[in-house]
């Protein structure tokens, strides 16, 4: 017996000094203290013997386990230790930082500068119903506008929104009177690609609803909140424009910073790009989002992100945005 158990010791050891990876050890492990090892199957064999040999071998046995497990664990502890890297950190290396999304430098820039001015940022789902994405908004069914966004509808009865408008309602249906809220976030329209049209894009809705608003209150906004994005002065135009749920409705057109307004395949040769639509908030959408119209009135707007950070950033073709490539991200790196 005791010959037998320190052969079992010794060639442990041999074995374990051929492992150098922990699942060899893991392997050598079951086989030496595993349920079917043979130091298990001789300790099983302890309640048959007789009590002088019980006496004899016990302690023996029972060490000898204690010493095959000790062995192994202090292996593997050794194993993995020399297994850890020491980093030199005198090296010089470089680090490949990464960067954002310039819409969402945009879209944190105007956020900025409605958060100064009151707004609170809401957010909206992008799988939304024909509720809200149209019949609330004074659209219902087989009405002319619908075919203003050509509309990706799903099979579970919804649709991919295809414009930030659809929280206007949510909103005012959470939130009540007065209220003065922003919505960045993606839409979708089965467009016809081009310079200036994706299928999937992102907007900025703007609402503001409270007594004796004008449309000049929305006009400071716009001013207020371009100067901010531009740092300057930027020429734009005021032209009329048809929202079913805004009335009356404005187009703000900004002109073309590719071209400077001369004309380019950005703006189609127009010089001048369709930015933020926008109008005073029709009293259906007031009363289906339970505001009274006799009370309260208000504006709404719903800005291009998208399209303002190719005016920001000079960027000429809009399909940039979604192709993935890397490098034109990493011009927008932050030191
Ligand atoms: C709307 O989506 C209205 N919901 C805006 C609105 C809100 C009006 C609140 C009144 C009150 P429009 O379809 O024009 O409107 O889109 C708004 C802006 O999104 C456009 O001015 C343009 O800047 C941008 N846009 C529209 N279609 C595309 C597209 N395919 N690709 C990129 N940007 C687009």
């Amino acid at each position: 017996m005791e010959k037998e158990l320190n052969e079992l010791l010794e060639n442990l050891t041999k074995e374990l000094k051929e492992c150098s990876k922990e699942a060899d050890v893991l392997n050598v492990k079951s086989k030496y203290v595993g349920k079917k090892s043979r130091i298990m199957e001789i300790m099983s064999g302890l309640k048959d013997m007789s009590v002088e040999d019980k006496r004899k071998y016990g302690s023996l046995i029972n060490n000898t386990k204690k010493e095959l497990e000790n062995t192994i664990n202090n292996y593997l502890e050794d194993l993995t230790n020399t297994l850890d890297i020491d980093f030199d950190d005198t090296l010089d290396y470089e680090v490949n930082t990464g960067s954002l999304h310039p819409v969402t430098i945009i879209a944190k820039e105007v956020t900025d500068a409605l958060k100064k001015m009151g707004f609170t940022i809401v957010s909206g789902p992008e799988m939304d119903t024909e509720y809200y994405n149209f019949e609330a908004l004074n659209i219902p069914k087989d009405h002319p506008a619908r075919d203003m966004q050509d509309t990706y509808y799903l099979d579970n009865n919804m649709l991919l929104r295809t414009h930030t408008s659809g929280v206007q309602v949510r909103a005012m249906e959470k939130y009540g009177a007065p209220l003065r809220i922003c919505v960045p976030g993606r839409v979708f329209r089965n467009e016809d690609l081009d310079a200036s049209h994706e299928n999937t894009f992102f907007q900025l809705e703007g609402m503001v609803i409270d007594k004796n608003i004008s449309i000049e209150n929305l006009i400071g906004v716009m001013q207020e909140l371009l100067r901010e994005v531009f740092h300057k002065d930027v020429k734009v135009r005021l032209r009329p424009g048809f929202f079913p749920f805004t009335e009356p409705s404005y187009e703000l057109d900004c002109s073309c910073l590719i071209c400077d307004g001369k004309g380019c395949p950005t703006c189609k040769n127009s010089g001048w790009i369709e930015l933020i639509p926008g109008g005073m908030v029709h009293p259906e959408v007031l009363r289906a989002g339970g505001i009274d119209p006799e009370v309260y009135n208000g504006f709404a707007f719903g800005l291009g992100l998208t399209r303002l950070a190719m005016m920001k950033y000079k960027i000429k073709d809009i399909r940039v945005f979604n192709n993935g490539d890397i490098r034109y991200l990493e011009n927008f790196k932050i030191d």
